[in-house]
C-alpha cells in the first residue's frame, strides 16, 4: 500500500466522526435549571458505581465544548454525536420545556456549525428524568408518549440546528441492563419490567420518528443499535442454537420490530416466567416507521456456547483474543461479519453508519505530561477500520464511522476508571491531552494513512 490507497478505502464523503453522550461529559448538572436524570440517582445509590463516582463535574464540556470542538476540527472529522439531555429540556420529564437547556445546545451546534463540524444529536441517551421513574420509568408505556412529547420540543427548537438525529442508543441496555440486570440506572432486576421498557422504548423510537418527520422533514433520522452477532463456540448443533438463542435475545427483539417483523417468540416461549411485552393494535406499526439510516455501535463479537447451569441455557465463553481495558476481546474481523449480517438481514433498505467503535486503554500520560502514547488503540482502531474498508469493498452500504469516544469520560458503572477517549481527561485539572490515537484518526480521515 502506499500514500495513494488511502483515499481509496473510504469514499470522499465517508462522515468521519466521534462520539459521545449527555451524562458522560457535560457535567454542571445543577446548572441552568437541569433537573435530576436517573443516573443522578443511581450513582448515588450505594455500591451501584465504582468509588461512587458522580456525573456532577465529568470532563465540564458544558462549559468546555468550544476547546472541544477546537481538538474536534484538528482532528478533522466531519460531525460529532452527541446526545441531548433530557432533563436540561424538560427537568421533571414533561411539560414546557426549560429555554437554558435549550440554548445550550444551540450554543452547541452553532459552535460546531462554525468550526464546519455537523451535529449528530442523539436524543436519549439513557438520562431519563428521575421524575418518569418515579411514575413508573419505561415499564410503563405513558412514559414514550412523554419522550415523543420531549422530541416533539428538540425537533421544533432544534431543528434548524441539528443535522441529523438518532432516537435512541442502545435500548437494549436502558431496558435489560436497567431493568433485568439492575447494572444501569435505575437499578431494577426483573424480567417483566425489562421487556416492558424495551418495547416501550421501541414505540418511543416510533413515535420520535413521526415528531421529527413532521417538524423536520429535511433531516435523517435513524437510531442506534448495539447488535451481537456471536459466533457459536463449536459447530457443535448445541453450540450453534446458544448462538443463534443469543442474537434472539441481543439483536432481532430490537432489530426486528424496526424491520415490521414480529418479536422472535422462542424465548418466551421457554421462559414462560420471562413474560412478552403488552403489544397494543398499532404499535408494530409505529414502531416500523420507515428510517434513513442505521447506527451500529460495535465493540467485539462474542463467543456463545450452550451452557444448562445458566438460567438461559447459554452463556458467552472465554476466546482467544487479547482483551481491552473493558476484559473485551479484541475481534476487528467480526465487525466485517457484523456488517455482512446486518445489511443481509434488513435486505440493505438503509444505509448503516458505525455509530460507535473504540476501547478502553489503561492510559497514562508522558512524563512531561504532554503526551499520551496508546498504541493499543491505534492497534484496535486500525484492524476495525480495516474490517470497515473491506465491508466497503464488498458493496455494504457503510457510510460513516464515529469514534467512541472523542474523549474520556463517565464509564457509567465503572465511573471514571475506564479511559475510552482520543483525548485524554485529566479529571483534577480539566486539562485535555491529544492522545496518539487522535493524530492516527487524523492521518486516516486526511487519506495520509492506509489502514
Ligand atoms: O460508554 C458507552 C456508551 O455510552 C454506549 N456504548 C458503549 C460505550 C462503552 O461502554
Amino acid at each position: 500500500m502506499n500514500y495513494q490507497d488511502g483515499p481509496e478505502q473510504f469514499p470522499r464523503d465517508f462522515l468521519w466522526g466521534v462520539a459521545t453522550a449527555s451524562f458522560q461529559v457535560e457535567g454542571a448538572a445543577c446548572e441552568d435549571g437541569r433537573g435530576e436524570s436517573i443516573w443522578d440517582r443511581f450513582c448515588r445509590t450505594p455500591g451501584a458505581v465504582a468509588h461512587g463516582h458522580t456525573g456532577d463535574v465529568s470532563v465540564d464540556q458544558y462549559h468546555r465544548f468550544p476547546e472541544d470542538i477546537a481538538i474536534m476540527r484538528s482532528i478533522g472529522v466531519r460531525s460529532y454525536r452527541f446526545s441531548i439531555a433530557w432533563p436540561r429540556i424538560q427537568p421533571a420529564g414533561a411539560g414546557t420545556f426549560n429555554r437554558a437547556g435549550i440554548d445550550y445546545y444551540k450554543r452547541l451546534c452553532v459552535s460546531l456549525r462554525e468550526a464546519g463540524v455537523e451535529a449528530t444529536a442523539t436524543l436519549y441517551h439513557w438520562d431519563l428524568p428521575q421524575a418518569l421513574q418515579e411514575t413508573g420509568g419505561w415499564p410503563q408505556r405513558d412514559t414514550a408518549f412523554r419522550f415523543a412529547e420531549y422530541v416533539d420540543i428538540c425537533a421544533r427548537e432544534l431543528g434548524p440546528y441539528v443535522d441529523r438525529w438518532i432516537t435512541l442508543n442502545e435500548p437494549w441496555c436502558s431496558a435489560i441492563l436497567g431493568y433485568v440486570e439492575g447494572a444501569h440506572a435505575p437499578g431494577i432486576r426483573d424480567q417483566t419490567q425489562g421487556w416492558a421498557a424495551a418495547h416501550h422504548l421501541l414505540l418511543g423510537h416510533g413515535l420520535a420518528v413521526g415528531a421529527l418527520r413532521a417538524e423536520t422533514p429535511a433531516k435523517p433520522v435513524g437510531i442506534s443499535l448495539n447488535l451481537d452477532t456471536p459466533r457459536p463456540a463449536t459447530r457443535r448443533e448445541e453450540n450453534v442454537l446458544a448462538a443463534d438463542r443469543w442474537m434472539d435475545l441481543r439483536t432481532r427483539m430490537f432489530l426486528d420490530p424496526l424491520l415490521g417483523r414480529p418479536y422472535p417468540s422462542r424465548h418466551f416461549e421457554a421462559y414462560p416466567s420471562h413474560r412478552p411485552p403488552t403489544i397494543a393494535a398499532d404499535d408494530a406499526d409505529l414502531i416500523a416507521q420507515p428510517i434513513d439510516f442505521l447506527g451500529l455501535n460495535y465493540y467485539y463479537e462474542p463467543v456463545v456456547g450452550h451452557d444448562p447451569n445458566h438460567p438461559e441455557g447459554f452463556t458467552e465463553v472465554p476466546s482467544h483474543h487479547s482483551t481491552t481495558a473493558m476484559g473485551w476481546p479484541v475481534v476487528p474481523r467480526g465487525l466485517h461479519r457484523h456488517l455482512h449480517w446486518v445489511s443481509g438481514h434488513c435486505d440493505r433498505r438503509f444505509p448503516l453508519f458505525i455509530t460507535e467503535n473504540g476501547c478502553a486503554v489503561d492510559d497514562v500520560l508522558s512524563e512531561e505530561g504532554t503526551r499520551c502514547h496508546d498504541p493499543a488503540r491505534i492497534d484496535y482502531l486500525r484492524t476495525h477500520l480495516r474490517a470497515a474498508a473491506d465491508a466497503l469493498a464488498d458493496g455494504i452500504d457503510l457510510r460513516g464511522y464515529f469514534c467512541w469516544s472523542l474523549i474520556d469520560n463517565f464509564e457509567w458503572a465503572y465511573g471514571y476508571t475506564k479511559r475510552f477517549g482520543l483525548v485524554y481527561a485529566d479529571y483534577v485539572n480539566q486539562r485535555r491531552v491529544v492522545k496518539d490515537s487522535a493524530y492516527f484518526l487524523r492521518e486516516v480521515i486526511s487519506g495520509g494513512e492506509p489502514v
